[in-house]
């Protein structure tokens, strides 16, 4: 039986992966780079600056900047990023997530988020879900990022669970892996492309309820 989820944000919550890609490809541009959105793939659920570190390693520029420059380039793209984000709203929660969550609270059941997005509080509060969550993990205390499992066990932990006890949501490969390793069931979320290593997959919540999932 399990008592809580746990969600990663984009691309199960929201779909802001296209806005870190156009932000992301711009900056990159302007260094000399070009990116496509098969690599962008390789981006989904890493962190700001190891995802600055994979573009500049793709570019063969990974030597070219210091510490300080790299740490303002990532801020760079993020203010690009948030620009893009100024007209985000509850229409832009994907299929079946309204509802679920709305499910989880009627009966209950606890709810955290584990993204690697520091913008995380603030997407959630422009699609007006923030109340259905009982815990954010803070990306910055983390020690590593997905694919270790340190994110998830810190979001179980926060909601008074133990691993066995909740079921995570993902998009991305990285992600899956880190559930995985935490020893927590995972519930990819497929659009295009493939995940593999889950216990199931869906295209959205539509396709599963709060009981079926609760009975695992
Ligand atoms: P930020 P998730 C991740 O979110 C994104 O998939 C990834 O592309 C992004 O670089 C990362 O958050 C950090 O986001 O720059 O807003 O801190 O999939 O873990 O919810
Ligand atoms: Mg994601």
């Amino acid at each position: 039986m399990k008592k809580g989820f746990i969600f990663d944000l984009d691309g199960v919550i929201t779909d802001t992966a296209k806005y870190h890609y156009l932000a992301w490809k711009e900056l990159a541009r302007e260094l000399g780079i070009e990116i496509d959105e098969a690599f962008n793939e390789s981006l989904k659920g890493i962190d700001r600056l190891s995802s600055l570190e994979r573009i500049l390693r793709f570019g063969g520029q990974e030597l070219a900047y210091t510490e300080m420059e790299k740490a303002a380039l990532a801020a760079k793209k993020n203010a690009q990023y948030v620009e893009l984000l100024t007209d985000l709203s509850p229409a832009d929660l994907l299929p079946g997530i309204a509802d679920f969550l709305a499910e989880a609270k009627k009966q209950q059941v606890p709810c955290a988020i584990a993204s690697a997005s520091k913008n995380a509080p603030m997407i959630l509060e422009k699609l007006g879900v923030a109340a259905n969550f009982k815990a954010i993990v803070d990306p910055a205390t983390l020690k590593k990022g997905k694919p270790d499992p340190e994110i998830f066990l810190k979001a179980a932990e926060a909601i008074g669970l133990a691993p066995a006890e909740a079921v995570g949501f993902e998009d991305a490969q990285a992600g899956v892996e880190a559930l995985n390793a935490a020893g927590i069931m995972s519930v990819g979320i497929v659009r295009d492309g493939n995940l593999t290593a889950t216990t199931l997959n869906v295209t959205d919540l539509r396709e599963i309820s709060v009981t079926e999932l609760l009975a695992y």
